[in-house]
């Protein structure tokens, strides 16, 4: 290998692989709600030298040499996050979302300890719980969901299961819950029963940090997040809470479950909580959430059904219904015009998980792009119309050209591609062979 040699130039398949994949973001309509795009500086960081440095340890308490740039990135991304959140203090370490729950679990509890969580078929998450995660093989789980009436967390059944339950550990938080979570409900039950609150706020974090969603901070002992969906940073995670917690929650991350911290995603971080400390990064939360509440207005005047008729957010679950449709026919037949979303269960919902009837969309990419109301109102007709024509392939196809359409005036990372190797006739977006 030559340190001087681009990827271009050492690697050109892989090359290739990364200039279809930025094709495809650059000309599909992303509304999958936990995805995001991310700056230049984001990535810049995140293809630092960084990458190279073993910094096992805390600031200035490394087991390695050589740390002194490592330390000042940590403690640049510490700051940040604390300023940002509101937060006593701040773990940038974990890795993902997934690996910042486990650190709390082995903080807080013991295996075989009754933990409550929101069920995931009606919106909640794989860590907060399920039989086939960690979160649900060791531990005693408990599950709230929604009303059937209004598809709302209810307090009464929170209150209720906590009370006879005596959980050591409630969690709130979703990954699929469009509206305001009642952060101080949820420290009543915690308080009522003695048990720690985890505020999972993933999804939310970037609408927590511009003040366009409620906070938990002031209510949770401790909050993780990931850094790469409304927060758009890299992808990665990150855990706060009560000064009292900070040592247990370091010493669970490093020794207990990670090795050496990933340095360039911790840089990265920095970089993205310096974006959304900025006042453009209020305007943008709040577009996304306009945007999404445009969409789902949109897709109800259509005749679609939206779970908890709305948003307060920047998700919306559809429920396709009444286009007599499955969850899986249909996001298959969006992802045929360039709507990229998920297949997402509905509260109570009557088709097994892998059929479903639900698409879970979002608007933080789209807003990223900079698109708007108008685009959304777009969006929705392209949605409908690919639903109702999900057996005619032209009618498909001029659709999608509609998505490519409005995709090319909100450019991305057009910068990024070689315009000659794009060979879009062929399959899509797939860069020619090199
Ligand atoms: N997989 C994420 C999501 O799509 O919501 C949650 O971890």
């Amino acid at each position: 290998m030559v340190a001087t040699d681009s990827l271009k130039d050492f690697d050109p398949d892989l090359y290739a692989l990364i200039q279809s994949e930025t094709s495809r973001q650059e000309h599909e309509l992303e509304m999958i709600p936990s995805e995001n795009f991310v700056s230049e500086a984001v990535l810049e960081a995140c293809g630092s030298v960084l990458t190279n440095k073993y910094a096992e340890g805390r600031p200035r308490k490394r087991y390695y040499g050589g740390c002194e740039f490592c330390d000042d990135v940590e403690e640049l991304a510490e700051k940040r996050a604390k300023e940002l959140f509101g937060a006593e203090f701040v773990n940038a370490q974990a890795h993902s979302g997934a690996t910042a729950n486990q650190a709390v679990f082995e903080t807080f509890l013991s295996p075989g300890d009754t933990v409550m969580g929101m069920k995931l078929d009606h919106g909640g998450h794989l860590t907060h719980g399920h039989k086939v995660n960690f979160s649900g093989k060791h531990y005693n789980v408990v599950a709230y969901g929604v009303n059937d009436s209004d598809h709302l967390i209810s307090e009464d059944e929170v209150m209720s299961l906590a009370k006879e339950h005596q959980p050591r550990m409630i969690i709130a938080g979703a990954s699929a819950y469009s509206r305001r979570i009642d952060f101080e409900m949820f420290k009543r039950a915690a308080d009522e029963v003695g048990a720690v609150l985890l505020c999972d706020i993933a999804h939310y974090a970037g609408l927590v940090a511009a003040g366009e969603y409620p906070s938990p901070v002031p209510h949770a002992d401790i909050v993780t997040t990931t850094t790469h969906k409304t927060l758009r940073g890299p992808r990665s995670g990150l855990i706060m809470g009560k000064a009292e917690h900070a040592k247990g929650i370091h010493k669970s991350v490093f020794p207990g479950l990670q090795g050496g911290p990933h340095m360039h995603t911790i840089a990265a971080k920095a970089v993205a909580f310096k974006e959304a400390l900025a006042p453009e990064f209020k305007t943008y939360a709040k577009n996304v959430i306009a945007n999404a509440r445009v969409l789902a207005k949109e897709l109800m005047d259509k005749g679609l059904n939206i779970v908890s008729n709305g948003t307060d957010s920047h998700l919306l679950v559809i429920d396709v219904r009444p286009a007599k449709l499955t969850g899986k026919v249909a996001s298959a037949c969006l992802e045929k015009v360039n709507i990229t979303g998920n297949m997402n269960t509905i509260p109570f919902d009557p088709e097994p998980p892998m059929v479903c009837s639900g698409v879970r969309l979002g608007t933080p990419a789209l807003t990223t792009r900079g698109m708007g109301a108008e685009e959304m109102k777009t969006v929705a007709k392209i949605i409908v119309s690919a639903l109702e024509n999900h057996n005619d392939d032209d009618a498909l196809k001029k659709l999608k050209e509609e998505s490519i359409e409005l995709c090319k005036s909100f450019p991305l990372y057009r910068h990024r591609l070689e315009k000659s190797s794009v060979d879009k006739e062929s399959n899509g977006y797939a860069v020619s062979a090199m």
